[in-house]
């Protein structure tokens, strides 16, 4: 009797652990969709081997794109110097990321401080 008492409860306990799984499942697909899609849509750009990859991207206005600088040792410098919108980075040490939100509509040049011959074209729609 106690031992088919005991049966029961463990085969409960194993279902209500069901819904608790099935959303760690969910949560952890969505997360990964989530990260899928900033990298499909362009809005990383690694800074690596001396160039930007890629070298040409598209995005709203009001969107952010994320420089990575993954160049172990290495320092770059992002900028941007137009009429209408302007940025600058700093130095950006190995490593870091540096999030730049275009606030306007535009096509810019992107270039680094340090290595004249990286380039970035963003276009704003
Ligand atoms: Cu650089």
């Amino acid at each position: 009797m106690a031992s088919a008492a005991l049966r029961v409860s463990a085969s409960l306990r194993w279902k209500s652990a069901w819904p608790a799984a099935l959303a760690l499942a969910l949560g952890i697909i969505c997360g990964m969709i989530l990260v899928g899609d900033l990298e499909a849509s362009g809005l990383l750009v690694s800074q690596k081997g001396r160039a930007f990859q890629p070298g040409n991207i598209a995005l709203s206005r009001g969107e952010t794109v994320m420089f990575v600088n993954d160049d172990s040792d290495l320092l770059h410098h992002v900028f941007v110097e137009s009429d209408t919108f302007n940025f600058d980075s700093g130095d950006q040490e190995p490593g870091s990321r540096t999030p730049v939100t275009f606030t306007e509509k535009g096509t810019f040049q992107v270039l680094c401080g340090i290595h004249p011959k990286m380039k970035l074209v963003v276009r704003v729609n």
